[in-house]
């Protein structure tokens, strides 16, 4: 993979099944993440196949192409500390998982993927030692800056032997990380080797049923390997040495799914095996291991696609003048599988500091600082960050009362 820029994939990730169903082709999009500044905006922009397929075997549903991670993580532009929603959410996290497995001042806990180090943060606050583990060479230094150690690099083997020689881990992390890991197996078995034998896995992801539901379909893009419901990853446990013991779903990113592992020779823990059961039958219930149900999925993002596009349309007719909020990764693959541009949006606004300035992928409109609104006055403000609608409604109540409108388009147009 190292001298490519891209794979297709032929075999489920998790049950190597070839019997894949390709349900989704979103054409040849850039990266989401891959924001232009001015002078690069002549250069031809790298486009990689988008597609997402169901394994009929296991019920994974994954990208049908995987571009190279070297060229998606090395310079990575999202930090999870630019929502108040994420941040408070991390640190409810915390508190919780401290209380679950008693941890105090002399345990440690590992962050897969720790960005910025706001997770671990929250860790560090309660008392507790942390470290980071990010391939992210501009997120690693912000982290160190932050004060939270961290190690530069994929979570792997090598590096849980490393961190487990001079202590194993009480709990280790993946907070919207699993989906960008391409071998799963190797991930379990590094897991293994850096948990304490009573130690715990946590990961959390945008759960499978709430993007089908709720029409997500922007967050299908080129670094989310795979899309996960319950089922695929019971069956990934069966062949590990972790077993799921616990799980609960919450509202963060439109509906993600929390799951809790342990060793299974760990006996301490009890298997909440109603809770399992329960949202096994809800999958089932609703279908997701069902062809028809991606099916569907599919025709409905068509007719969205054209039906949003066509709104916008003529509120433009109108002269009325329309801008983003978010630029976030999501809002690309919409801007562009939709077709929507400078023509529709004027600009975009984002509290990231890193992405001010520059320009989104393949559209190229331009995002500026939130202060923005209030100088040009926009008749209409699309919500591209959907998931924090809430936050960002909240805090631009002085926009609503000069007569401004919201508009959201996930799960469907709507003016709010
Ligand atoms: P946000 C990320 O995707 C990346 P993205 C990642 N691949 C992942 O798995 C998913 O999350 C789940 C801005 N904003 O967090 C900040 C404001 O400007 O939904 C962000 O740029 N003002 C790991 O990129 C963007 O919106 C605000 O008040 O889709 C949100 O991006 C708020 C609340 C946000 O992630």
């Amino acid at each position: 993979m190292l001298n490519r820029l891209f794979n297709q994939i032929h075999n489920c990730r998790i049950c190597n099944s070839p019997d894949l169903f390709d349900f989704l082709a979103l054409g040849e999009l850039p990266l989401p993440n891959s924001f232009i500044e001015r002078k690069h905006l002549q250069r031809k922009e790298k486009r990689f196949p988008l597609g997402a397929t169901y394994c009929n075997a296991c019920g994974l549903v994954q990208l049908t192409h995987i571009v190279n991670p070297e060229i998606m993580f090395k310079n990575y532009l999202y930090i999870p500390s630019s929502s108040n929603t994420r941040i408070s959410h991390f640190r409810n996290m915390a508190m919780e998982i401290k209380k679950t497995i008693n941890l105090n001042s002399s345990s440690l806990v590992v962050d897969v993927g720790s960005n910025d180090g706001s997770l671990l943060n929250c860790f560090k606050n309660l008392g507790i030692r942390v470290l980071g583990v990010d391939p992210a060479e501009n997120l690693v230094k912000v982290a160190e800056l932050n004060g939270i150690k961290t190690i530069l690099g994929y979570f792997n083997a090598g590096i849980a032997k490393k961190i487990a020689k001079n202590k194993k881990a009480e709990v280790v992390l993946a907070t919207n990380v699993l989906a960008h890991v391409d071998n799963l197996r190797n991930f379990f078995s590094a897991l293994e080797i850096l948990l304490e034998n009573n130690g715990i896995f946590v990961c959390q992801f945008p759960y499978l049923l709430d993007l089908i539901k709720k029409n997500q379909f922007d967050t299908i893009y080129h670094e989310h390997l795979s899309y996960f419901s319950l089922n695929p990853l019971l069956k990934l446990a069966d062949d590990s040495k972790l077993e799921i013991f616990d799980l609960q779903r919450n509202n963060l990113d439109g509906g993600s799914l929390r799951l809790f592992f342990k060793k299974k020779r760990n006996k301490s823990l009890k298997i909440n095996k109603k809770a399992i059961e329960n949202l096994l039958s809800i999958e089932k219930k609703e279908k997701l291991y069902e062809k028809s149900t991606y099916v569907s999925f599919a025709k409905r993002l068509s007719y969205l696609k054209h039906d949003v596009r066509k709104k916008l349309m003529d509120i433009k007719r109108k002269n009325r003048t329309i801008i983003g909020y978010g630029a976030a990764a999501k809002g690309n693959i919409f801007l562009n599988y939709f077709d929507i541009g400078p023509e529709i949006l004027e600009y975009i606004v984002d509290s990231t500091s890193y992405k001010q300035g520059l320009y989104t992928p393949g559209k190229n409109i331009p995002i500026y600082d939130e202060s923005r609104i209030y100088q040009t006055k926009p008749d209409y403000i699309l919500i591209l960050a959907w998931n924090f609608k809430e936050e960002i409604i909240a805090k631009n109540k002085e926009y609503k009362k000069m007569g401004g409108k919201f508009i959201t388009v996930i799960p469907e147009f709507e003016i709010l």
